[in-house]
């Protein structure tokens, strides 16, 4: 099975370089692929380094900070069009820990394969770390998720999860309008609606060491609106003719 495992970075020079070498040990001769904003602290510079000996090393860059969602709409557009059969996604600063990369692509390539894996703080088995604060929020927007877009998993808002290429060619992409960490959500309305095959990995999540966090106030306000835009489209519902999974308002498979 040929992977991408895909990195949204902005400012994670200190993080970056030992992640990819963590990426290629747990899943070796498979592709990682930075998608980086212009990081005013080099993270380029360091990736570049890194290409001169890296073979399964691949950097896109956008001129400016233009969010962590269309950075992963960047990556599920590279899987799809170069024909990978999957891509995993991850948060540069290894709240999302590199030992779990095997298991998420298992669960991609087995038999009975799953078309969806999400890292999950909530299940049996999973943990966060996060003080206080990042908890309480970090329920709230699951709480959100869950009664408000009908998000029916206990996770719903990390980036670490695994994707078959069949569900990324399904998935209106177009129609995602969050740019920013609501992404999260709103591609998990459309994940819910296109496959059943869906499994929550428990993980435990740990707060990052090196740098520090880009989530800010704008940001929560925009995850506040897309949960009430999702809840608005789930109560009066719309047909998505262009990916072809039926959007009526309610969750029809699975
Ligand atoms: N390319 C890109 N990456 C971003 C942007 N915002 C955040 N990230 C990356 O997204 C991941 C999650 O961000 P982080 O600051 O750790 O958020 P937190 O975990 O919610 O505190 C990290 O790898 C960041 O470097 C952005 O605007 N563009
Ligand atoms: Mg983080």
């Amino acid at each position: 099975m040929k992977l991408v495992i895909g990195v949204a970075t902005y400012n994670e020079a200190l993080n970056i370089e030992s992640l990819v070498s963590e990426i290629h040990r747990y899943l070796p001769e498979q592709r990682v692929l930075i998608i980086d904003d212009n990081s005013p602290d080099g993270t380029r510079d360091v990736v570049e380094k890194m290409m001169v000996n890296d073979p399964y090393l691949r950097i896109i860059h956008r001129p400016g900070k233009m969010g962590l969602g269309t950075a992963h709409i960047v990556m599920m557009r590279y899987v799809v069009e170069n024909n990978f059969d999957g891509l995993i996604t991850m948060d540069a600063d290894f709240s999302h820990q590199p030992k779990y990369l095997p298991q998420i692509a298992g669960y991609l390539w087995a038999r009975d394969a799953y078309d969806f894996v999400i890292g999950s703080r909530y299940v049996d088995g999973g943990r966060s770390c996060y003080g206080f604060s990042r908890n309480l929020i970090s329920k709230i927007a699951n709480w959100g998720a869950n009664k408000l877009a009908g998000i029916p998993l206990k996770e719903c808002t990390t980036a670490y999860r695994g994707y078959r290429s069949e569900l990324l060619r399904k998935l209106p992409l177009g129609e995602i309008k969050s740019n920013g960490y609501s992404f999260m959500v709103e591609s998990l309305y459309h994940v819910i609606r296109c496959t059943d095959k869906i499994i929550e990995l428990p993980i435990e999540f740990i707060d990052r060491k090196r740098g520090s966090s880009k989530i800010n106030r704008k940001e929560m306000l925009e995850s506040a609106c897309n949960l009430l835009r999702l809840f608005y489209r789930r109560k009066f519902g719309k047909i998505g003719k262009k990916s072809g999974c039926v959007d009526d308002g309610r969750r029809t498979r699975g």
